[in-house]
């Protein structure tokens, strides 16, 4: 497996896709997809619970476990606000890295946290101090430099302002931060790409470009400053999607005869699950 910090360095910004199970892993492997963003948000949702701390870290943890067993791509695990203060931090960072994960990113939300693009959400930040002493306690548990620690500034969601945003970014990265995720929820880019304007460089950055989707990876590429961007809720909502058009077609139709054409077959679930692998080990050593 190729660790981040090299596929940054070959392809200057690599893509993770989000997923929410083994199987959405999978299919954002065959996409393409460089890396897999192990999202809060996407997984809340696959237990019909709003992103607000309440999934808990065994649950998380479980399924980044699951999701490295599947597939051999890097795992970017969002840890939230590292589910407590920087003890917690220090046990979160050694059961992530234990369990495959290639990099934690922790935010500077109180915990418990809410969602951050949610029409007034209540978005509170812990002190820069305290924070900081969350990426060192993340720095200080790895113990791997392969393992990356991204330090997740929410200023901007907070509406604090984007000189808030660097002081806070700046003293991340002195702490030891591999990587600032700035996130924003503005309509267009020009919030983030002010910020990336007005940052130093000293460290890579990672965007989450939901709610401004012209921030196309030729115009990402284009900043030089940014090494990770993460498509962030997509694959829980193409499976709502077309779980949504199909259940509907079913109930229109009083059947399944008209659904077969816009869903894949059986075989294709075989595929995905490894069933000539299955029948593989069957043949070999069934006796
Ligand atoms: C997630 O996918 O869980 C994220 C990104 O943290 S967002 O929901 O946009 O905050
Ligand atoms: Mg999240």
């Amino acid at each position: 497996m190729v660790g981040l910090r090299a596929l940054i360095a070959q392809d200057g910004t690599v893509q993770a896709m989000a997923t929410h199970s083994p199987l959405s892993a999978k299919l954002a492997e065959e996409a393409g997809f460089e890396a897999l963003w192990a999202s809060g948000f996407e997984l809340s949702a696959l237990y019909g619970l709003p992103d607000v701390s309440l999934i808990t870290m065994t649950q998380h943890l479980e399924m980044v476990r699951a999701i490295a067993g599947a597939t051999l791509l890097p795992i970017i695990a969002d840890i939230d606000t590292g589910f407590g203060n920087a003890v917690n931090v220090v046990h979160a960072t050694t059961e992530y890295e234990r369990a495959g994960a290639a990099a934690v990113v922790i935010e500077d939300k109180t915990f418990p946290k809410v969602t951050s693009l949610v029409v007034d959400g209540r978005q509170e930040l812990v002190r820069i101090e305290e924070f900081c002493g969350k990426i060192e306690a993340a720095s200080a548990a790895r113990t791997s430099n392969e393992f990356l620690v991204i330090a997740r500034t929410e200023a901007l969601i907070a509406s604090l302002g984007q000189a808030e945003a660097h002081k806070r970014a700046r003293a991340y990265t002195e702490a030891g931060a591999d990587m600032i995720l700035v996130h924003s929820r503005q309509k267009t880019p020009d919030e983030i790409e002010t910020f990336i304007t007005g940052w130093d460089g000293a460290v890579p950055l990672a965007l989450v470009p939901t709610t401004y989707p012209q921030m196309t990876v030729e115009r990402i590429k284009g900043t030089d400053k940014v090494g990770l961007v993460i498509w962030g809720n997509h694959a829980i909502r193409a499976a709502v999607s077309a779980m949504q058009a199909t259940f509907a077609q079913i109930r229109a139709d009083g059947g399944i005869q008209n659904v077969n054409a816009a869903i894949v077959p059986v075989t294709e679930i075989f595929r995905l699950q490894d069933m000539d692998g299955m029948k593989e080990t069957e043949r070999r050593f069934l006796r």
